[in-house]
C-alpha cells in the first residue's frame, strides 16, 4: 500500500520529528486526550475552513459523523495548494498535511482563527490519526493523498477532474491516543450553530449517520445566519422576555481591531456576556470585555445623571447595576492576539479595551439619545437592579453577621465529617430527610457530611436576590460549604477561600421529581456559586435504578440494558424466567449499607460530574427549565427524552 520512497531527504526526517513530537506529547498540541481534546480535532480542520470563509472564498461547511466514527469535513473553499513546494520538493498539499506549522504560512492577509486557541496546524490532525484522507478540488482537477499516523501512505494522486473548488479530509481519530473515539453531536451541533452566527452569511451542516429516523434519512441540520451576533442574541434569549424590542447592535473597525456586539436587555436578573476573539470563546473574558462594560457603566451612567433619574438615588449604583439582564455577544478580531490566565481563555491585548470602549460607547450613546424610551426602561430597570443589590447586601449582611455570633456555626441539619481537611472532605447534599437518615447510616463519617435539603428547594431563577437569603436551604448550603458572597468594587464574588469540602454531591432520587431536585440545585450552583462548577467541585451521585436478585446472588443495574442482561443471565437454563427485580423508586428504599455500596462509596460509586462545557448552552437551558415560559420548555423536554431517566 505504501508508496512512500526510503530516500528521506532532511526536509523528510525534520517533517516527521515533528509530527512524532505531537504524537508523544498530544497533550501539548491539542490540550488533552479526551473527549475534549477528540473535539479539538474536529475544530482544527474546521477553523481551517473558516480562515477560507474569512478570506472571503467559502461559503459553505459540511461536517459528517460517519458510522463508524471517522469524520469528514468538506469546504467550497480555494482548496489547499497542490502545486510543488519549491523548498521541500514536495506538493504543497503533502507540506500542510505533514509539517508542523506549515497550514498558516501560505497566505497572510486575513485574520486567522489559528491565531487564537487552536491554530496548531491541520498536520497535528494529520499525526494524531489512524488514518486521514486530504481530497482537493482545485483548478478543474481532484487530487488526493493518505496517511496513517501522519506519514503519507500514497502520493499526491489525481484522480479526476471537477468544477468545483474545496477540501474534503476524512479523519479517524488513533485509538492509540484517545482515550474515546465517540464523536459527540451535541458538541459538534452547538459550535456550528455559534459558528453560523459568529460568521453570517456561511451555512454550516451538520450530518449524523449514526443516526436515522423512520424514513431511514440520516440526522441532518443546517446553519445559516443572515443577521449574525442580533440573531445570536435573540437565540440565546429565547426563553426570556425582552426589554426593548430590537438588540443594541454596534459594528466598528479601528487600528486593525474589528469589533462586532448585540446586546439586549430582558426582564432577567442574570448578566450573560460571551466573548469571542477570532471566532474563539473567550470563556474568561479579556480586555474586549473590559472595554464593553466600560462603555455600558459610562454611557449609562452620563445618560442617567444628565436626565436626572439619579437624583433620589442615595447609594451608589455600581457597574454590575446597568448589566443586570444583559445578553450581550462580543466578538473582536484581532491580528495577534494574545491569551492568558488558566485556560487561555482570556484576551490579554491591552489595546484593545479602549477601541472596544470607544466603540461601543459611541454607538450606545447615539441610541440612548434617539430612543428616549427605551432608555427609560434600561435606566428604570438598572435602579431597581441597584435596590434590589441593597437590599441583597443587607439580607447577606444580616446572615453573616448571625453566623459569626453563633461562633460561625454550622446548620444544624448538617451531619459533618470528623475531617477538617478539605482536600479529602465530600459532602452530600441529600433530597429528603428520610434518605439524609439512611445516607447518615450509610456514610463514612470520617471524610463524608450529609446535608438533608427539604424537598423543593427554592427556584432562585425566579427570586430576588435578597429573597434567596430567607431560604433556610440556601442559607445552609452557604454556611455548610464555607462560602460566601462578597463585594469587591462593586462587583459580587464568591469567597471560596474557605471551601470546606471538596467534593460536593447532589444526591437526589432517581425519578422525575429527583430530577427535578437535582436541576433546581444546579440551577442555583450556576447562578450563585459558578466558581465552584467551574473548578469542577459539583457531582451529581447516580444511585442504581435496579437490584436484580437470584438467591443469594444479586446485582445492581444503572440502566435498561444492565438489568435485560442480567435477568438474562439469572434465568440461564431455567424454566421459570421470573427470576426477582426490584426497582428502586427513591434513596430511601435503600438500606444504609446498600446506599453505601451502590451510591457513596468511592470504590464502586458512579459519580458524574458537574461542567460548563458550554456554559452558553446551561444558560439557556437553565433559564428556559426554570422560566415562566412553557412552549420551548415542553419542547426541550420532547427533545430529550431519550436521554432522561423516564420513570417506569
Ligand atoms: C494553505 C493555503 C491556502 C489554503 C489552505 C492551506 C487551506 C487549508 C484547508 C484545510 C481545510 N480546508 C482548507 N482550505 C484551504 C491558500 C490557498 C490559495 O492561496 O489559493
Amino acid at each position: 500500500m505504501s508508496t512512500q520512497n526510503n530516500d528521506y531527504s532532511a526536509s523528510n526526517i525534520q517533517a516527521l520529528e515533528g509530527l512524532e513530537a505531537v504524537r508523544k506529547r498530544p497533550g501539548m498540541y491539542i490540550g488533552s486526550t479526551d473527549i475534549k481534546g477528540l473535539h479539538h480535532l474536529v475544530w482544527e480542520v474546521v477553523d481551517n475552513s473558516i480562515d477560507e470563509h474569512l478570506a472571503g472564498h467559502c461559503t459553505e461547511i459540511h461536517m459528517t459523523i460517519h458510522e463508524d466514527n471517522t469524520l469528514t469535513v468538506k469546504d467550497n473553499g480555494r482548496g489547499i495548494p497542490v502545486g510543488m513546494h519549491e523548498k521541500l520538493q514536495k506538493s504543497a498539499l503533502e507540506v500542510v498535511m505533514t509539517v508542523l506549522h506549515a497550514g498558516g504560512k501560505f497566505d497572510k492577509d486575513t485574520y486567522k482563527v489559528s491565531g487564537g486557541l487552536h491554530g496548531v496546524g491541520v498536520s497535528c490532525v494529520n499525526a494524531l490519526s489512524s488514518y486521514l484522507k486530504a481530497e482537493v478540488h482545485r483548478e478543474g482537477k481532484i487530487y488526493v493523498q493518505e496517511y496513517a499516523q501522519g506519514k503519507p501512505t500514497s502520493s499526491v494522486e489525481e484522480i479526476g477532474t471537477t468544477t468545483d473548488n474545496g477540501t474534503i479530509i476524512t479523519f479517524a481519530p488513533d485509538s492509540e491516543i484517545f482515550e474515546t473515539l465517540i464523536f459527540k453531536q451535541e458538541t459538534l451541533s452547538n459550535r456550528l450553530r455559534e459558528l453560523s452566527y459568529l460568521n453570517k452569511g456561511l451555512t454550516l451542516i451538520l450530518v449524523d449517520e449514526r443516526e436515522k429516523d423512520e424514513e431511514g434519512n440520516y440526522f441532518t441540520e443546517t446553519f445559516h445566519s443572515e443577521g449574525g451576533l442580533t440573531e445570536f442574541v435573540k437565540f440565546l434569549d429565547e426563553s426570556r422576555q425582552p426589554l426593548i424590542e430590537d438588540p443594541i447592535h454596534v459594528t466598528g473597525k479601528r487600528d486593525d481591531v474589528e469589533i462586532e456586539v448585540a446586546m439586549q436587555y430582558n426582564t432577567s436578573y442574570s448578566e450573560n456576556i460571551y466573548s469571542f476573539v477570532n471566532n474563539i470563546s473567550t470563556r474568561e473574558g479579556g480586555t474586549h470585555v473590559s472595554g464593553f462594560k466600560r462603555a455600558i457603566t459610562r454611557e449609562f451612567s452620563k445618560y442617567g445623571e444628565e436626565n436626572g433619574y439619579f437624583s433620589k438615588v442615595k447609594f451608589k449604583i455600581s457597574g454590575e447595576d446597568f448589566r443586570e439582564g444583559l445578553t450581550a455577544v462580543v466578538a473582536v478580531k484581532v491580528p495577534e492576539p494574545q491569551f492568558k490566565g488558566q485556560t487561555k481563555g482570556e484576551l490579554g491585548n491591552s489595546e484593545v479595551t479602549s477601541i472596544v470602549s470607544q466603540e461601543v460607547g459611541d454607538i450606545l450613546k447615539h441610541y440612548l439619545e434617539e430612543n428616549p424610551k427605551q432608555a427609560k426602561r434600561i435606566i428604570d430597570k438598572v435602579l431597581l437592579a441597584a435596590t434590589a443589590r441593597e437590599a441583597a447586601r443587607k439580607a447577606r449582611e444580616q446572615v453573616q453577621r448571625k453566623n459569626a455570633l453563633t461562633g460561625g456555626g454550622l446548620p444544624g441539619k448538617l451531619s459533618d465529617c470528623t475531617s477538617k481537611d478539605p482536600e479529602e472532605s465530600e459532602i452530600f447534599l441529600v433530597e429528603g430527610d428520610s434518605a439524609g437518615g439512611t445516607a447518615k447510616q450509610g456514610r463514612d463519617r470520617h471524610f463524608q457530611a450529609i446535608l438533608p435539603l427539604r424537598g423543593k428547594i427554592l427556584n432562585v431563577e425566579k427570586a430576588l436576590e435578597h429573597k434567596i437569603y430567607d431560604n433556610e436551604e440556601i442559607k445552609n448550603m452557604f454556611t455548610a460549604l464555607g462560602v460566601s458572597i462578597v463585594e469587591e468594587d462593586g462587583e459580587r464574588v464568591l469567597n471560596t477561600e474557605k471551601l470546606r469540602y471538596h467534593k460536593i454531591v447532589i444526591m437526589c432520587d432517581a425519578d422525575v421529581d429527583g430530577s427535578h431536585i437535582s436541576t433546581l440545585i444546579l440551577t442555583f450552583f450556576f447562578r450563585y456559586m459558578k466558581p465552584l462548577v467551574e473548578m469542577g467541585k459539583i457531582y451529581i451521585a447516580a444511585p442504581p435504578l435496579y437490584q436484580v436478585k437470584k438467591g443469594k446472588k444479586s446485582v445492581y443495574c444503572w440502566n435498561e440494558e444492565e438489568r435485560a442482561s442480567a435477568v438474562e443471565q439469572y434465568s440461564k437454563g431455567e424454566n421459570d424466567t421470573s427470576v426477582k427485580i426490584q426497582r428502586y423508586k427513591g434513596l430511601g428504599e435503600m438500606n444504609a449499607d446498600q446506599l453505601w455500596e451502590t451510591t457513596m462509596d468511592p470504590d464502586s460509586r458512579i459519580l458524574r460530574r458537574v461542567t460548563i462545557e458550554d456554559s452558553l448552552e446551561a444558560d439557556r437551558v437553565f433559564s428556559m427549565l426554570m422560566g415562566e415560559d412553557v412552549p420551548p420548555r415542553r419542547a426541550f423536554i420532547e427533545r430529550n427524552a431519550k436521554y432522561a431517566n423516564v420513570d417506569v
